[in-house]
């Protein structure tokens, strides 16, 4: 996948374009990152790329010239037509199923506006318009490396088998359940007994329990969503009975520290 970041803070991504998944993915030539610095397309000496909002106001607003060029900049690079995300506290927000349309985009360009607002006529290029949340930042670049981060995860090879997307929260409409590693106790808070079983079918029950029992307790709106089989629903059904019980007992999430 070519993706094509046009901002103008092009030193913003570095740090994200060049460490751990995103870097090893470039290096195994499975995204190829440019960005493109808006200012380059400037129309005069000053590079300027903001003016003063027609009939008045406050705040600057980004120009269309430098948008559209770096645009046009990207098609002739490509030699073809590419995917064009604009990135603004308006567009639709990000979730895991639009990450991974995104990622199936061969050629994707991600606008990152910055200041007050951008001309609207930059909206004319765009294919999508996205936001990652609501919420304003200072400007789009957060959302762009927020936007290429969660994307690239579903390239086939991007992540390693250990990684795989396969098992994140979303992935299956619900959220991971818990997960532990040694020691067995850490100052009296105790790994639960199954996971020390080694009985695998059990575990597995357990997780997708737990895992049914999270979504529940933290997002019920992706429970009423999501293609629960027969057994899930049975799972379900003693997650509910059992909350209820800690409910009554006054839980508090196996956090009863004893030293
Ligand atoms: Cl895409 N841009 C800005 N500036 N703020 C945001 C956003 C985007 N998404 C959430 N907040």
């Amino acid at each position: 996948m070519n993706v094509y970041i046009l901002t103008l803070f092009p030193e913003m991504f570095s740090p994200v374009v060049n460490t751990s998944i995103v870097k090893r993915a470039q290096e195994q030539d499975l995204v190829r990152i440019t960005t493109v610095d808006l200012r380059d397309f400037a129309h005069d000496a000053h590079k300027t790329v903001d003016d003063y909002p027609y009939g008045g106001g406050p705040g600057m607003v980004l120009k269309p010239e430098p948008v559209f060029e770096a645009v046009d900049w990207v098609r002739q690079d490509l030699g073809r037509e590419p995917f064009v995300v604009l990135l603004t506290p308006q567009g639709q927000t990000l979730s895991s199923g639009l990450a991974k349309e995104l990622a199936q985009k061969p050629d994707l360009v991600l606008i990152a506006g910055h200041y007050e607002g951008f001309d609207e006529r930059i909206r004319c290029l765009a294919h999508m318009e996205l936001s990652i949340g609501d919420y304003v930042l200072t400007g789009g670049e957060l959302a762009a490396m927020v936007v290429l981060d969660a994307s690239i995860r579903f390239i086939p090879g991007v992540l390693g088998d250990s990684e795989s997307a396969l098992q994140d929260s979303f992935s299956d409409g619900l959220l991971e359940g818990p997960q532990y590693t040694r020691p067995a106790e850490y100052r009296g808070l105790k790994v639960p007994e199954i996971l020390l079983t080694g009985r695998h079918q059990d575990i597995s029950r357990w997780r997708r329990k737990e895992s049914i029992r999270r979504t529940l307790l933290r997002r019920p709106d992706l429970l009423k969503v999501a293609d629960l089989t027969f057994e899930d629903r049975c799972l379900l059904e003693q997650v509910i009975n059992e909350e209820k019980a800690n409910k009554a007992r006054g839980d508090n999430r196996g956090c009863n520290q004893t030293n």
